[in-house]
């Protein structure tokens, strides 16, 4: 290599290091601190409630839920609104702990143990580390030639910036169409151990499947099962490149001040209601209209046309973080609206958390989504009971409990995915015996 061209190359490095996709510079969080907040009356709930309401720009990384469960705010170093932030809710008698000390310094940590040649993947895909966006998409083509007789590739839907979305589908060949499985990960794209842990736990299926395990060689005789890494691959990239604590997709909607829709506010079931925003600048973000996005149009779209040929019996929407096993309805709190599957889906959930409790010792809250968690409407969840009657539809909040929060260390990838593995199997012996 010449000298010019080693000239260039550092160039490039340096931009590419400060300066992210689109040329912006990269967003960092030095100082930045993330707080918690535990609310120990109605009055300071509706207080935290409201405060976060009237600033839409506001980071939260965990939404007030109920009196005594905490809620995580992000606030920037020493600027007037975080020390409004602390010493108002502190006035207000709400106890505030600082949960996070400089995330900039957690972003950092979480990769840095890790050069780029390491990531390679000469040696085999590492499922113990994060992964770009490209080698998800390697990861896709990889799985589907090593296990070329059970499993195929399948395009999803597509992105506003014209990505592909892809999943692959695994089940052994067979005459008749089977029931299927839908499992999701990465719509939110900061929640970086959901891909993360839907490509160990699908590789661990398949592993056991090919050890000729009895359990999951029948889940995959019987059952197609559809696996989504990163629904949300815009801003799964972003990420990446430009800001580790992205959430929304990339688009800017016609008229509006902010880029980027939360997808999981986007759907077209009870959308619009309660725990999404109108303003385009907050983190919740419903989107001008219901499905306006094109990531759940493809998405839905995808899910009906499987729905009128087949059976679709489970349905999972992987995120992080707070350990929580949720069901519809996600929309409101109100556990006296009609869920005809509440019991099952409940006692599922159950056992579920039985063998994550098993495998490492955590324990997952089972609940309503909006009882047990906060309402928020528009989200995939409701969506796939409500619209296609979905009888096992779950969100998943994996680890942790808010010492990381999104910036979880690569050590946890293993064994997170090994307690929901572990739950996976039990929800697969229960969609069997259902058959
Ligand atoms: O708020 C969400 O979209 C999910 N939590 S997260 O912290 N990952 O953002 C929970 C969604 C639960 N389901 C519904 N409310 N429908
Ligand atoms: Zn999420």
């Amino acid at each position: 290599m010449g000298i010019f061209q080693l000239l260039r190359l550092v160039f490039v490095v340096f931009i590419t290091c400060q300066f992210g996709a689109h040329g912006k510079a990269k967003v960092r969080y030095d100082g930045y601190q993330v707080i918690r907040m535990i609310p120990n009356s109605l009055d300071e709930l509706e207080w935290l409630i409201n405060y976060i309401e009237s600033r839409n720009e506001i980071d939260v990384w965990k939404e007030p839920s109920k009196v005594g469960h905490p809620v995580d705010i992000m606030i920037p170093p020493r600027t007037t609104d975080s020390e409004d932030l602390v010493s108002l809710a502190t006035d207000t008698g709400i106890s505030t702990t600082v949960m996070i000390q400089d995330v900039q310094k957690l972003i950092d940590n979480e990769i840095s143990s890790r050069s780029l040649p390491q990531r390679s993947m000469s040696t085999g895909f590492d499922y113990t580390t994060y992964h770009t966006y490209d080698e998800i998409e390697k990861w896709i083509d990889d799985i589907a030639n090593q296990y070329s007789d059970l499993v195929s590739v399948d395009e999803v839907s597509s992105t506003y910036e014209g990505k592909i979305i892809r999943g692959i589908k695994i089940g052994s060949p067979s005459g008749n169409l089977k029931p299927m499985a839908y499992i999701q990960g990465g719509i939110h794209a900061r929640e970086w151990i959901s891909p993360a842990t839907v490509m160990f736990m699908t590789y661990k299926l398949l592993d056991a499947y090919q050890k000729m395990d009895p359990l999951v060689t029948e889940m995959f005789n019987k059952i197609d099962w559809y696996i989504v890494p990163v629904l949300n691959a815009d801003g799964y990239i972003y990420t990446w490149i430009n800001d580790r604590n992205w959430r929304k997709n990339r688009r800017r909607a016609p008229g509006d001040a902010c880029v980027g829709i939360d997808l999981n506010r986007n759907y077209a079931y009870e959308w619009g209601g309660k725990g999404a925003s109108r303003s385009s600048c907050a983190l919740t973000y419903r989107g001008p209209g219901p499905a306006s996005e094109i990531e759940v149009i493809g998405i839905t779209d995808f899910l009906k046309k499987r729905n009128e040929m087949t059976d679709i019996n489970l349905y999972i929407d992987v995120h992080s973080y707070g350990m929580f096993w949720l069901y519809p309805w996600g929309y409101t709190d109100d556990t006296t609206v009609s869920q005809p599957d509440r019991e099952r889906q409940y006692s599922l959930g159950m056992r579920a958390n039985e063998a994550i409790n098993a495998t490492h010792g955590k324990s997952y809250l089972v609940g309503e989504a909006g009882a047990s968690l906060y309402p928020a409407s528009g989200g995939s969840d409701d969506w796939a009971y409500g619209e296609l009657k979905i009888k096992y539809t779950y969100t998943i909040e994996l680890r942790d409990e808010g010492q990381y929060g999104f910036m979880l260390p690569e050590t946890e990838i293993e064994p997170t995915t090994e307690e929901i593995y572990a739950a996976m199997l039990v929800v697969g012996e229960q969609l069997l015996s259902e058959l």
